[in-house]
């Protein structure tokens, strides 16, 4: 099949440069083989348990009594978490597949088999498959784009039909799917009689590009591109869609189209704006479209709405959309700590987004936000067990915000389970004579760089030490570059081929290290990353971190927690001169480093009952100590604080 474009809107451009390997060219350990271990051990297993006594599987078997609604509709309208169950098990099985590249087990495989073998059953004979509607709703399919999610849903199945047919070779759910494609191209387009509508929850686009890329048959990318160019025309869908519900327009519980980005074509967005999972997952989409069509339009509109979120919309720790209201944006530079909503769905998204920038454009800002968003938003998103979850990731609390074995909207554990799974792919990518490497973590990889294969094998202790060996390993002497990204927060970054120091900043370009050479087979690269104690401070425009810093080492952001600290959090002060001490701990939290200093306290033993008074407290000295963000919550609870106090200067 051509890559060509078939529409004028395709200008020819920027085309993908990098791919990701294919997951099973990558082999993590280290820190991140951990990870990956915890979640086929534990969370893959859990997951299938938790849908099993959440009453799942009785929605989506055809066999079993249709069940009673479990979760309750919010808002008094139409929204429910249950309505989307089936995306669940997509990526329950998108989890599964991952960890069965990494081994084959029995016990995961029949986890899959047995669910595929359901959906099997659901499947109606037009290729219709969506348990909701099937069995809870039966006669309202395509009735509420919308907020129906069965795109949405649709999406999902189909990225964990790739995965389980890339891991196992087994086809059965990507049949399936391919049946409900052909439905829903039947139903779903511009052509007569057919509803030119698109998800309101988007997801499917960048899962259309995935089939595209195993199966080769265009159809899907074009209907990608179809979602992406069809959100926000004039006529608008959703509202005509409305009229025929027999709603009066702006009778929704969200009010505004800009909720799930359709208040414009995409080209013509230049806000993140509304629910930040579906912003995330469609700037994803756009990317992977604009990669595959070379379509600059698509790719200036991405650099606009990044521009926007970096700039303006994002945590420190990657995490995004402060407001629970619409699980999504407000204003510019309304960043709360306490009441951060931050779910871990759309810090999951934006590494997914992040990683397709940097297919088309290799620079280190994106390089550096998919390794903040992963080490700190999303990772904190499961607990170091893999057995509890987070789905707020608040960067303060007072002791009342804890993990959950589950949550009537389950979307974010098969989504931080998923990605960890995947890492490899992440980490690594290829181009045509040219490979690249986006995350540092002990690894062994065999890329393809077009004309051949290269091994190489990464040993390190990061992110704890900043120290990265690389063993070069072409299959045949040869010439190729070999791209390293340098991260901004490094200081005093070195960069040595064969003992031979370089300097890092001559074969520096936009936050990567390129080294062009002639390879030979064990060649090796020493990277250095200075890995200083950062104190960051805000933009004065955010007024929730004003007077206040945050601790980063490397790519990991640092909170105080109540269980290491012997004061309340927000009594504490941290001179500007304070020195903070970072030390390995192994018996800690799995090991990590951690950041120990002198601060101040403001004592309120001697205040007296007074409410107020024109004098300050006075202060003392105290020992404090920071731990990574993305471990907290994970021994006995009590109150955690990202952005310290500063003490004025002395
Ligand atoms: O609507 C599906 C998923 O549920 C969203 O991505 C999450 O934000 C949660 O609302
Ligand atoms: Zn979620």
């Amino acid at each position: 099949m051509s890559n060509q474009p078939t529409s004028p809107v395709a200008a020819m451009a920027t085309r993908a440069r990098f791919r990701p390997p294919p997951l099973p060219s990558v082999a993590m350990h280290g820190f991140w083989g951990r990870w990956i271990e915890t979640v086929r051990q534990t969370t893959a297993p859990i997951l299938r348990r938790r849908c099993e006594d959440a009453g799942m599987y009785e929605q989506i078997d055809p066999d079993r009594p249709v069940p009673k609604e479990t979760v309750p509709l919010k808002h008094g309208a139409n929204t429910s978490a249950q309505r989307f169950w089936d995306s669940d098990f997509g990526k329950i099985i998108e989890t599964a597949a991952y960890c069965l590249v990494r081994g084959r087990d029995p016990a995961l495989e029949k986890l899959v088999d047995d669910i595929v073998d359901i959906y099997g059953r659901l499947q109606l004979p037009d290729g219709y498959m969506n348990s909701w509607f099937q069995r809870m709703r039966p006669g309202k399919r395509w009735t509420n784009m919308r907020d129906d999610h069965e795109l949405y849903c649709a999406g999902h199945m189909l990225e964990g039909a790739v995965a389980y047919f890339q891991a196992t070779g087994k086809r059965k759910l990507l049949d399936i799917m391919l049946r409900y494609l052909e439905h829903i191209r039947t139903v779903i387009g511009t052509g007569p009689g057919q509803k030119p509508g698109y998800p309101g929850h988007q997801e499917i686009e960048l899962a259309l590009v995935r089939l595209y890329r195993l199966t080769g048959d265009r159809t899907h990318l074009d209907l990608a591109r179809y979602f992406i160019d069809q959100r926000g025309q004039d006529p608008k869908y959703f509202e005509a869609e409305a009229q025929v519900r027999g709603e009066k327009p702006g009778e929704w519980y969200q009010k505004t189209p800009e909720y799930n980005q359709w208040h414009a074509p995409v080209r013509e967005q230049d806000k993140v704006v509304g629910h930040a999972v579906r912003a995330m997952y469609m700037y994803s989409g756009m990317a992977d479209v604009a990669a595959e069509f070379g379509d600059d339009s698509l790719r200036v509109a991405l650099e606009r709405l990044w521009a926007d979120l970096v700039g303006k919309r994002l945590y420190v720790t990657g995490g995004m959309g402060p407001s629970a209201y619409n699980e999504g944006f407000t204003e510019d530079y309304d960043l709360p700590n306490e009441s951060a909503y931050a779910e871990t769905c759309a810090s999951v998204g934006l590494v997914f987004w992040a990683r397709r920038m940097l297919e088309m454009s290799l620079e280190g800002r994106y390089g550096d936000m998919m390794e903040q968003a992963l080490y700190n938003g999303a990772l904190a998103g499961i607990s170091l067990d893999g057995s509890v979850f987070f789905y707020e990731n608040p960067l303060e609390s007072r002791g009342n915000h804890h993990r959950w074995k589950w949550h009537r909207c389950p979307c974010c554990p098969p989504n931080i389970a998923r990605l960890l799974a995947s890492i490899g792919t992440y980490a690594y990518a290829e181009g045509q004579g040219e490979l690249a490497v986006h995350l540092y973590g002990e690894s062994e990889a065999t890329l393809d760089i077009g004309a051949g294969k290269v091994r190489v094998a990464q040993r390190t202790h990061y992110p704890w030490e900043g120290d990265v060996e690389f063993t070069i390993t072409p299959d045949q002497p040869r010439s190729f570059a070999l791209s390293l990204r340098i991260p901004a927060w490094s200081h005093a970054t070195q960069i040595a081929v064969n003992g031979v120091q370089l300097d890092p900043a001559a074969l520096t370009t936009e936050g990567y290290a390129r080294i062009e050479r002639a390879w030979q087979p064990g060649d090796t690269v020493r990277l250095h990353l200075g890995l200083g104690v950062q104190r960051l401070h805000a933009n004065p425009n955010v007024r929730q971190d004003a007077g206040r810093v945050a601790l980063r080492r490397g790519p990991i952001v640092y909170c105080l927690e109540g269980v290491d600290n012997s004061v309340p959090l927000n009594s504490i002060a941290l001179p500007p001169q304070a020195e903070l001490q970072a030390t390995f701990e192994a018996g800690l939290l799995d090991g990590v480093v951690v950041l120990q200093g002198t601060a101040t306290v403001a004592k309120s033993a001697g205040w007296g009952e007074e409410l107020y008074r024109p004098q300050p407290a006075p202060t003392e000295p105290v020992q404090i100590r920071a731990v990574p963000y993305f471990a907290w919550d994970n021994r006995a609870p009590g109150e955690m604080l990202v952005w310290l106090r500063e003490a004025p200067a002395d």
